[in-house]
């Protein structure tokens, strides 16, 4: 069972601050089916996911790489987001200081949002500062290799053969994902946001990532620089559990629900 104290704790963190960034990793979609990227089904056939998500990986075999983003679309666009999710949606959407941060390219945060505001939870905030800031891109965009055009694409992937691959609708050239490969720098505004939101957070909460990939990793650390909190969100301690003020073991799915849960007007000090 969760440790109700330790909750209690973050709960009364999370509850007087008003300037929050939320980080968040597989394991926050890990309860809505989306293998993580270290867990069992992390490995897709004999390839591990550092191996298939890089540019050289694309130059050697593009028709591997798009019969494993081809998978991903596939398993993804049947998954549905939890609560962790809908909690966090929640919270953007309510406190206009709230920041979400994913490393997540599975989209599942962006439908958590169109559902509450569609369930008219907008509460008049604004519903793009809500949206979450992509840090790897997304499994449902490709990008042109030759003349950049960036598009979304939901459609299954036909990775039979190289001739089959998707094409361009302006130049005709190849498409490749538009993600975020290990050894491609992030996007710079994108970063230079992110970071923003990381220095200006009074608590930074994350949730369900193992803190090994950077530069996404270090955004807790820049917000602990910054006078700020860290509180983790995991089933297991990872390298950031050491900089969190409070680190919570549990589900993501069970544990955000009661975490964010928090009346803003009534947190008795
Ligand atoms: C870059 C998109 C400039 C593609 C991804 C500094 C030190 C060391 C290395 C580096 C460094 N700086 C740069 C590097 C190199 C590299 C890197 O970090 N390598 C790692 C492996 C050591 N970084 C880069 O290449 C970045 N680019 O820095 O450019 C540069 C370049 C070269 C050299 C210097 C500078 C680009 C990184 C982005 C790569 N693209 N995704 C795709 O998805 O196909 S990364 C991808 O993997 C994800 O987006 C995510 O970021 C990462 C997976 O991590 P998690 O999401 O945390 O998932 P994981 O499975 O690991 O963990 C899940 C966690 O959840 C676990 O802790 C588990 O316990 C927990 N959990 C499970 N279930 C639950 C749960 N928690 C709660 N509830 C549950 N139910
Ligand atoms: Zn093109």
């Amino acid at each position: 069972m969760h440790d109700l104290h330790e909750i209690d704790r973050a709960r009364r963190l999370l509850g007087s601050a008003r300037r929050i960034l939320i980080l968040t990793g597989a394991g926050v979609s890990a309860e809505s089916g989306v293998p993580t990227f270290r867990g069992p089904e992390g490995l897709w056939r004999t390839h591990r996911p550092e191996e298939l998500a890089t540019p050289e990986a694309f130059q050697a075999d593009p028709r591997l790489v798009w019969e494993w983003y081809g998978f991903r679309r596939e398993r993804v666009g049947a998954c549905r987001p939890n609560s962790a999710h809908v909690a966090i949606a929640r919270l953007t959407l309510e406190n206009e200081d709230a920041r979400l941060v994913t490393q997540n390219v599975d989209g599942l945060h962006e439908l958590a949002l169109e559902e509450a505001v569609s369930e008219g939870l907008s509460l008049g905030g604004s519903v793009s500062r809500a949206a979450p800031i992509r840090l790897h891109g997304s499994l449902f965009r490709t990008r042109c290799t030759a003349c950049d055009d960036r598009t979304s694409d939901r459609h299954p992937v036909d990775a039979k053969s190289e001739a089959s691959l998707p094409r361009c609708r302006k130049c005709g050239a190849l498409l490749r994902p538009d993600v975020v490969w290990f050894g491609e720098q992030l996007d710079p505004e994108i970063l230079q946001r992110a970071m923003g939101a990381a220095e200006t957070a009074e608590v930074c909460l994350v949730v369900g990532t193992s803190g090994l990939v950077h530069p996404a990793a270090s955004l807790p650390l820049l917000t602990r620089e910054s006078g700020g909190v860290v509180v983790e969100v995991n089933t297991e301690s990872t390298p950031l559990t050491e900089v969190a003020v409070s680190s919570i073991r549990g589900r993501a799915g069970q544990v955000l629900p009661s975490l964010l849960a928090v009346d803003r007007n009534h947190v008795v000090d």
